[in-house]
C-alpha cells in the first residue's frame, strides 16, 4: 500500500501532495512502482494535530480519490469519518482505512457494513492532539490485541463479514518506541487474532532514533526508508496482508530479494539465464 496524504502537515510528507494534480501524479507513480493499493488521506494524524472540517478533509480527498479510480487504481480512503467514507466510496474507493477502528464516528461500522467494503480497523486510543498520553501499559502486546479483539467483534456483529476485515496494531499511535518495537517482535500473537493485518511502519518517529546517542537529532523522515523497508520485510515474513509506505521502491526491492530467497533453487534453467545476463553487468 502505497501512501498520498493530502495534507498540509502530514510529519512524513506534509505538504507535498496537496495540491490535487500533485497528490494524483504521486499516487500514479506508486502504482507504476508497485503498489497494490493507493491510500488517500485529508487528515494528517501526527502527533498534536488539529482535525479539519469535514468539509475541508472532502475537498481534499474526493478529486483524488474520483480520478486516481477513474484510472483503474485500487485506493482505499485513508479517514476517521462514516460520511468521508462514503462518499470516497461512491467515487470509486474500493475500501476503507479507519485509524480509529470506528471508535471516532459511530456511524462507521454501519456505512462499511451497508456497502460492503472492505475495512482495515487500526488499533486506536484517542485523537491525535492527546494520544501519546495514552500510551499506557501494562502488556501492550496483550492490550493491543485484546482492544483489536474486541474492536473485530462489535464491527462484525454490526455485520461486517470476517473476511473483509483487516486489522492494524497501530504503530506510533499511543505507543512509545518501544511499544512498537514490542508489538514488531510479538506480531504473531496479532496474526494469531485471525484477521489479515496491515503494518504501517513508514517512517515513523521509532525509526528515526535507530543507532543515535541521548542527545542527537533524529533522522528526518525521509532518511527512514531503510528501516521502513526492513520492519515491513519482517511483517511481511510473519504474514502480513499488507504493508503501508511512503517510499515504495526500496520496501519492493528488499520484499522481492526476500522472495528470491525464499523460492531460490537448483534449477539449471535459471542458472543458464544468470550467467548469461549478469556477464553483461557486474558478474552478479
Ligand atoms: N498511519 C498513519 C496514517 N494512516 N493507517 C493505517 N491503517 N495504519 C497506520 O499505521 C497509519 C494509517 C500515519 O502516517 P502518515 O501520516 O505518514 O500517513
Amino acid at each position: 500500500m502505497g501512501v498520498v496524504n493530502v495534507t498540509p502537515d502530514s510529519f512524513s510528507d506534509g505538504g507535498e501532495w496537496f495540491e490535487p494534480s500533485a497528490a494524483i501524479a504521486h499516487g500514479l507513480e506508486l502504482v507504476a512502482q508497485g503498489a497494490d493499493l493507493v491510500d488517500v488521506g485529508g487528515e494528517s494524524t501526527r502527533p498534536g494535530a488539529q482535525r479539519p472540517s469535514v468539509e475541508e478533509e472532502l475537498r481534499r480527498v474526493l478529486p483524488v480519490v474520483e480520478a486516481l479510480s477513474h484510472q483503474g487504481v485500487a485506493v482505499s480512503v485513508d479517514t476517521m469519518r462514516a460520511q468521508v467514507a462514503e462518499q470516497a466510496l461512491r467515487a470509486g474507493a474500493a475500501v476503507v482505512n479507519d485509524v480509529s477502528g470506528g471508535l471516532a464516528d459511530d456511524a462507521m461500522v454501519g456505512v462499511v457494513a451497508r456497502t460492503g467494503a472492505p475495512y482495515i480497523a487500526m488499533h486506536w486510543r484517542g485523537h491525535s492532539t492527546d494520544m501519546q498520553s495514552r500510551a499506557v501499559y501494562e502488556d501492550v502486546v496483550a492490550e493491543v490485541c485484546a482492544e483489536l479483539a474486541e474492536r473485530a467483534r462489535v464491527i462484525m456483529d454490526a455485520g461486517v463479514d470476517a473476511d473483509r476485515l483487516v486489522l492494524d496494531p497501530g504503530f506510533g499511535f499511543a505507543k512509545l518506541a518501544h511499544h512498537n518495537w514490542l508489538l514488531l517482535r510479538h506480531l504473531d500473537r496479532v496474526l494469531d487474532l485471525g484477521h489479515p493485518v496491515l503494518v504501517g511502519t513508514s517512517r515513523k518517529t521509532f525509526l528515526g532514533r535507530l543507532g543515535l546517542a541521548d542527545g542527537e537529532a533524529s533522522r528526518p523522515p525521509a532518511e527512514r526508508d531503510v528501516a521502513t523497508a526492513a520492519t515491513s520485510v519482517h511483517a511481511a515474513r510473519l504474514g502480513a496482508w499488507g504493508v503501508r509506505v511512503h517510499h515504495v521502491p526500496s520496501t519492493l526491492d528488499a520484499l522481492r530479494a526476500t522472495a528470491a530467497i525464499e523460492h531460490a533453487t537448483e534449477s539449471t534453467t535459471d542458472r543458464t539465464t544468470d550467467r548469461t545476463t549478469d556477464r553483461t553487468t557486474d558478474g552478479g
